[in-house]
């Protein structure tokens, strides 16, 4: 996970060292020829001229002259792993922050680079929670509607918040709203038999605002916890499709909007963001992390949103999802 975005990283840590580096002489052409000379009987005045020595070339107070470059390279190197260029530009002025007239020691160099990108990074992740029981407490049955691009993971991502919340003791049921896709019922139908939850349907080509409608009343009548409506993926010429969206909303009032992403969408993640948000996105869950190399696209959303990411997910078993936590996101970029 996230590999290539380790890979800058380290880039960068190596380039900073460089320049702590590079105006070092080496420690011993600048011990005196007499105590070399004299070492037998010495050892501990030459150990300690030494070490003061070498303490005074390992520490370095960086120029913006010498980091600019530098930097600026690593904020390519950000774009190339997704991250949005206001985003990149943010963590690049922290380090500049960190680093600049700042005196460094070598050895702590790569402390100094990772303890201002963790900070940056949570800045950028923190956005305000939410919590599905809160949800629940105030308003049963809750309605959440799954939405996305095409293909992005909406239906397994559903399923698999359903066996997540059946495991938490809540009953589901699915309601399969997705009537425009060929074989998109059947599939959701195929992950409710195996997780045992019942599916309220209309035919293809149906309204979808209709079948989430009834989904609520039968959940209603059932005395269910959740309704978890699936959606077509929808694209940004799909004007129909974003209008019928706008009508689920309207007429339906989901709860929680969840927008899912596929995290190895790259620089177009932020546009499908921007695209949902006019209808409306309370929440991200990001697919396909498993295979992520990158990662940017999970801080440029959330950047752009604002919006909590609710979970990950990491394969294609239902157990595959994990809650999403900033810091242990940040520490495994960091690692
Ligand atoms: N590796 C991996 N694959 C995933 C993950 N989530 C979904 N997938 C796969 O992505 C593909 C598309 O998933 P769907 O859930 O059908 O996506 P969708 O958004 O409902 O697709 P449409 O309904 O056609 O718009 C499937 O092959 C899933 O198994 C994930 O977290 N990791
Ligand atoms: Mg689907």
């Amino acid at each position: 996970m996230f590999g290539l975005f380790k890979k800058k990283l380290q880039k960068l840590v190596d380039n900073l060292s460089g320049k702590v580096e590079e105006k070092v002489e080496k420690p011993e052409e600048k011990i005196p020829e007499e105590i070399v000379a004299e070492k037998p009987q010495k050892t501990s005045l030459f150990k300690k001229i030494a070490e003061k020595v070498k303490k005074s070339v390992i520490e370095k107070t960086l120029t913006s002259e010498e980091v600019t470059e530098v930097l600026n390279d690593f904020e390519n190197d950000l774009i190339e792993a997704d991250v949005a260029v206001e985003v990149a530009e943010k963590i690049k002025l922290d380090l500049i922050n960190a680093l600049v007239g700042k005196t460094i020691k070598r050895g702590k160099l790569k402390e100094t680079v990772d303890d201002s990108l963790r900070k940056s990074l949570l800045e950028i992740l923190s956005v305000p929670k939410i919590n599905l029981e809160e949800i629940l407490a105030k308003k049963k049955p809750a309605t959440l509607l799954f939405l996305g691009f095409n293909g992005a993971g909406k239906t397994t991502s559903l399923a698999k918040l359903a066996k997540f919340l059946m495991n938490g003791g809540h009953s589901c049921v699915f309601a399969a709203a997705d009537t425009f896709r060929a074989a998109s019922i059947e599939q959701l139908e195929e992950h409710a038999g195996r997780i045992g939850v019942q599916v309220i349907k209309h035919r293809y080509g149906a309204d979808p605002a209709a079948v989430i409608y009834d989904a609520i009343e039968y959940a209603k009548a059932h005395g269910i916890d959740f309704v978890l409506a699936d959606s077509a993926g929808r694209a940004h010429t799909n004007v129909n499709l974003m209008d019928q969206m706008k009508k689920i909303i309207r007429v339906d009032k989901p709860d929680l909007k969840i927008l899912v992403i596929d995290s190895l969408t790259g620089n177009d993640a932020i546009l499908q963001a921007r695209m949902f948000n006019e209808v409306g996105v309370d929440a991200v869950i990001f697919t396909k992390v498993d295979v992520n190399e990158k990662g940017g696209a999970i801080l440029s959303v959330t950047h752009e949103l604002k919006k909590p990411i609710l979970f990950i997910g990491l394969g294609q078993e239902y157990e595959n999802v994990e809650q999403f936590n900033a810091e242990n996101f940040v520490q495994n970029i960091l690692s």
